[in-house]
């Protein structure tokens, strides 16, 4: 099955589901063909005139590199020939009106993680196909549970396209020589416990009580309440740590944290935790924001943040768990602090 399947003919069978199957998967499709394009940027760097530098800042105050506003418009053009009544893009500051008797609308990061571009590491494309309101000025105020469709592609060692139409996750990776995405993994299923965490360590100064508790009991390891050893990752690229946790399991996190401007964490809720948490959910995983499940969220503003706990479900669901119980909390410190003291309060 693996390996023979191609992107193209899963979409075909998927395309014979419905009417507007047909509009989803004719924008998947789209965003394949502009994730071959993509991949060939990254990989050529700046031979092909996209050396990652900074070119200035994105409406939401984000430096933007050359490679986003390329990736930007790479999508923009291969969508452009579609029905597609709405697009959002972290590289614009309002959304763009298309086809208004479309029958979807697209969200899209167009190139996630571009501060790794200079440093040869992974980056990637995210994206959300929503349905169309009949009040197009709604179109990215839905909640995420409202998603038709919703994936990412990773330009790592391997550019692979992660797909969920809302049956199950799939992996294709990139055939370069053939040029089309054949079907590596079938319905991925996330580790319930996870085995590692990701979080930007730096900041736990920053950090609410709820998120320092949980990292000091992954960090007490063996030692304390979660009773079994963790390793730590944090590769400052959303997609590279949702693909990891695709497939070996894990805990990411990017919470909110007392810094001016992430009051709300770092990553915007329409396209990129919507999407991910997409992903997660279908793949047996979880996604909060530490209280709320980020698949019932509506965003109020079309690059709102939203703080992001994803993953393995046992790990999101006990990081929901201090969130909800400051005793709970007030429980963990105190042992680990009166026993080994790991860190000053
Ligand atoms: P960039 O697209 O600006 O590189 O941001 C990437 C990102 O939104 C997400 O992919 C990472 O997980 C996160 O930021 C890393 O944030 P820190 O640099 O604060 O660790």
């Amino acid at each position: 099955m693996t390996g023979q399947l191609t992107l193209e003919g899963h979409l075909q069978r998927y395309s014979e589901t419905g009417p507007r199957a047909l509009a989803v998967a004719a924008a998947i499709d789209a965003i394949a063909t502009a994730a071959i394009e993509i991949a060939g940027l990254t990989a050529t760097g700046q031979f092909a005139d996209a050396s990652g530098l900074t070119t200035g800042r994105n409406s939401d105050g984000d430096l933007q590199r050359d490679l986003d506003v390329r990736a930007d418009a790479v999508i923009r053009r291969c969508l452009g020939r579609l029905p597609v009544a709405a697009l959002a893009s972290e590289e614009m500051r309002e959304p763009e009106i298309g086809d208004r008797e479309a029958t979807i609308c697209v969200a899209i990061d167009p190139l996630d993680g571009s501060s790794n571009i200079d440093i040869n590491m992974t980056v990637g494309t995210i994206f959300s196909i929503l349905p169309a309101p009949d009040d197009l000025s709604l179109a990215f105020h839905q909640r995420g549970t409202t998603q038709l469709a919703a994936g990412f592609v990773t330009y790592g060692p391997q550019t692979a396209l992660v797909l969920t139409v809302g049956d199950g996750v799939d992996v294709f990776v990139l055939d370069r020589s053939a040029a089309c995405f054949r079907l590596a993994r079938c319905r991925v299923q996330i580790p319930e416990t996870a085995d590692e965490f990701a979080i930007n360590a730096s900041n736990r100064r920053h950090w609410d009580p709820p998120v320092r508790a949980f990292i000091d009991e992954c960090l007490a390891g063996l030692d304390g309440p979660a009773n079994r050893d963790f390793n730590m990752r944090w590769i400052g690229s959303l997609v590279a740590e949702a693909y990891r946790i695709l497939t070996r399991g894990g805990v990411f996190l990017y919470p909110s944290d007392a810094r001016p401007g992430y009051g709300d964490g770092r990553l915007r809720l329409t396209y990129e935790a919507h999407p991910i948490a997409f992903i997660m959910e279908q793949a047996g995983g979880a996604a909060s924001t530490g209280r709320e499940r980020i698949l019932d969220l509506a965003a109020y503003s079309l690059h709102q943040r939203v703080p992001l706990v994803m993953g393995s479900r046992h790990e999101v669901r006990r990081v929901e768990e201090l969130h909800c119980d400051p005793t709970l909390v007030a429980s963990v410190s105190a042992p680990l602090f009166a026993r080994r003291g790991f860190f000053r309060v």
